[in-house]
This record gives C-alpha cells, structure tokens and sequence, in this order.
C-alpha cells in the first residue's frame, strides 16, 4: 500500500518535471532594490537546498518588479512576483506573503531582505532548525553567542541592540533579536495568527510576529547570523519606524496583561486567503 502511494508520487512528479515543490519559499520583500534584487535571487537558487522565492514589490518607482518579471521564465514555477500599488509598508507586505505561502501548502515560510544583510547560505540554518530540531519559528539572531553584526554605523547598533534590550524587558519575551527580519515559519505558525489583529509596519511588525508566536505557545529557537550591512541601495528605516517600535511594544504587553491579547490574535477563521 505505501509502496503504491509512493510509486504514484515518484511517478506524478517524474511525469510532471515542472511540477511546483511547495516545501520552501522566501519572502522578499522590495521598495527600490534594482542593484540587489537579481543577485540575491540568483544566489538564493544556487543553493544546495530548493527554496522557491517570493517578491513582494511596493510599486518600485526603479524598476525592481521587471527584473524579477525578466527572470520569471529562467526560473519557471520557482520565482513569484505580487505587485502592489504603493509603499504600503513591510508588515502589509509579509502579511500579503503569509497569506499567499499558506493558501498554496507551504511548508516552511521565510522572511528575508532583498540587501544581503541576511546571507542566503545561512536559510539553511534556519530550515534546520524548524525541520529537525524541533523550533516552530527560527530568527536568525544577531544577539546570541556567535551572532555578530558587520559594519553598521554605531548609531544603529545602539538603536537595534537598545530597542532589543527594551523590547526584553518590557514584554519579558525570551527572544534577544526581537527586531530580526531573517525568520522561517512554520505553515501550523502562520495559521494560527489572525493578521487581522497585526497592524504595525515597521520593526514593530517584527516584534509582534515572534510575540503572538510566543503567546500562542510555539517554540522560538534563535540561529547565530552574521548581518552584514547593505553594499547597494539604500534603508528605507525613518524615525517613524523608530516610534511605532517604542510604542508598539507597550501597546502589545498592555493588551496582553489586561486585553485578552491572546484570543484576539488567534485565528478562528476556517481558511486564510489573499
Ligand atoms: N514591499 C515593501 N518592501 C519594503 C518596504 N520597506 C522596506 N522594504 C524592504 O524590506 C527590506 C528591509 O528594508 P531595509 O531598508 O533594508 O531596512 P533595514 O535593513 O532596517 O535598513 C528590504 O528588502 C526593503 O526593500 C515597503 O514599504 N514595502
Ligand atoms: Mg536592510
């Protein structure tokens, strides 16, 4: 009997080569990342491991939605594109992604910028971490023993590692690189949020996602990284980030000692959809 099933599989997938495998996908989110966005493509599919690649482009006004449509045909049934209108945000953004991944049967769903701050070698770490070694979200960490971060001004060292310390000690939260945008998901994590309650954008957005994760019970395991600050392009991080961030974690930890937090961000919907 499972010889059978497993015939048919082998069969279904040999007849059909161009056949979608739907175990990994990246999120990239994209605003203006024209000199990073085919190379990091390129590197992500020169990988040992298959992950497939979803970009998510907010209307770049250089052009970044092209190339990646201009390398659609090289890499059919791997590289997907969703255009939005505008500059809607980085948390509207994965939202969107999220939503796009589970309702396809993704596995594992990661997070990842278009800069090569997170190095595409180490998604494989993270894979690790969430397949066999029990974690339902993996961070790549900055702050963990053997976590570095390479060339960043002072001034946003002390602003991520304070905003860490900060995001810590008001949430009690056991994660030490809150903000940490390198992240694989778990499908059951994803399904279980309801994003209707997520509303930040910003780093704020980062913090709630591994919060609501840790309050509805899945395991966080944090994976030492090296971020390397952008070569090309340019942040698209402001002061008003900044605030919805300080804000942002008071807001989360009020809710969640007095508000039910919770019951609200668990999905009670039947089926997710974009
Ligand atoms: N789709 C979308 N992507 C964004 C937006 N803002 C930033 N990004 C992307 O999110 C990632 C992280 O942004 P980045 O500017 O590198 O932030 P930093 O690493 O904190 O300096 C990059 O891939 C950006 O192109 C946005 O509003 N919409
Ligand atoms: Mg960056």
């Amino acid at each position: 009997m499972i010889t059978t099933i497993a015939t048919k599989v082998v069969f279904s997938i040999q007849s059909n080569p161009g056949a979608i495998l739907l175990e990994k996908i990246v999120i990239i989110p994209t605003y203006n990342e024209r000199e990073n966005i085919a190379s990091i493509i390129t590197a992500i599919f020169g990988l040992p491991d298959k992950f497939n690649i979803l970009v998510i482009d907010d209307g770049s006004p250089d052009g970044t939605a092209q190339i990646v449509k201009n390398l659609q045909s090289q890499f059919n049934n791997q590289l997907f594109l969703e255009e939005r209108k505008g500059k809607l945000g980085l948390g509207t953004a994965y939202i969107h992604g999220f939503k796009w991944c589970v309702k396809r049967g993704y596995e594992f769903i990661f997070e990842m910028d278009a800069d090569f701050s997170h190095s595409p070698s180490d998604l494989i770490k993270l894979y690790n971490a969430c397949k066999y070694e029990g974690a339902d979200v993996a961070v790549g960490s900055r702050y963990v023993p053997g976590g570095k971060i390479s060339n960043w001004p002072w001034d946003r060292k002390f602003y991520s590692k304070g905003g860490a310390l900060y995001t810590k000690m008001i949430t009690w939260m056991p994660v030490n690189d809150p903000t940490a945008g390198f992240v694989c998901y778990r499908k059951e994590v994803l399904q279980t949020i309801n994003f209707d309650e997520i509303k930040f954008v910003g780093y704020a957005f980062q913090i709630e996602m591994k919060f609501a994760s840790w309050k509805l019970g899945f395991k966080i395991k944090e994976v030492p990284i090296t971020f390397i600050d952008r070569k090309l392009g340019s942040s698209k991080m402001n002061k008003g980030i900044l605030k919805e961030g300080v804000l942002g974690v008071l807001k989360i930890q009020w809710q969640s000692l007095f508000k039910n937090y919770r019951r609200r961000v668990k999905n009670v919907a039947e089926a997710v959809s974009v």
